[in-house]
C-alpha cells in the first residue's frame, strides 16, 4: 500500500446542517491530512459535468438540484490507500445500508442527501481532484 490522495466532498445537506465540523473532526482522527480544503457552492454546469457518468439515470435531475442548492466544502485527503480507506469511511450510499462508525449511518438522510462523495478509483481521483483544486494548492 502507498500513500493516496482522493478527492472528498461533504454536500449541501450536511454543510446546511452544521455538522461539516463534526464530520472534519472524523476524518482527522481516522488519521487523514487534510491537503486542501475550502467551501464551494457549484454551479448547475459544473454538477452536470461532475455527475455526467450519471447523466441517463432517473435521479440525475435531481441530484444536480441538490447539488447545487447551496455550498459544499470540498477537500483532498491523504492517507494510506486512501481511496478505499474514505469510502470505508463515508459508509455505504444508501445510509440505510451503512455501517455503524461511518459517517452516513450518523449523519445522512437519504440515499440522495448521503452528505458525502468520495473518488471510487485512482482515476477518478485523477479527475475530481484537478476539477476543484490547481497544483498551487496541492503543495
Ligand atoms: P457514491 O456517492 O457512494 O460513490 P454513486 O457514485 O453511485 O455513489 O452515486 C453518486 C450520487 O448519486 C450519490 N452520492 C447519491 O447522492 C446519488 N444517488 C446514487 N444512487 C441514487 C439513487 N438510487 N437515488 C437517488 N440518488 C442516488
Amino acid at each position: 500500500m502507498s500513500v493516496e490522495r482522493t478527492f472528498a466532498m461533504i454536500k449541501p445537506d450536511a454543510v446546511g446542517r452544521g455538522v461539516s465540523g463534526d464530520i472534519l473532526s472524523m476524518i482527522e482522527k481516522a488519521g487523514f491530512r487534510v491537503v486542501a480544503m475550502k467551501k464551494h457552492h457549484i454551479t448547475q454546469k459544473q454538477a452536470e459535468h461532475f455527475y455526467a457518468v450519471h447523466q441517463e439515470r432517473p435521479f440525475f435531475s435531481g441530484l444536480v438540484k441538490f447539488m447545487t442548492e447551496a455550498p459544499s466544502v470540498v477537500m483532498v485527503l491523504e492517507k494510506e490507500n486512501a481511496i478505499q480507506s474514505w469510502r470505508d469511511l463515508m459508509g455505504a450510499t444508501n445510509p440505510a445500508n451503512a455501517a455503524e462508525g461511518t459517517i452516513r449511518k450518523k449523519f445522512a438522510t437519504d440515499i440522495e442527501r448521503n452528505c458525502l462523495h468520495g473518488s471510487d478509483a485512482p482515476e477518478t481521483a485523477a479527475q475530481e481532484i484537478p476539477f476543484f483544486f490547481s497544483t498551487a494548492d496541492l503543495l
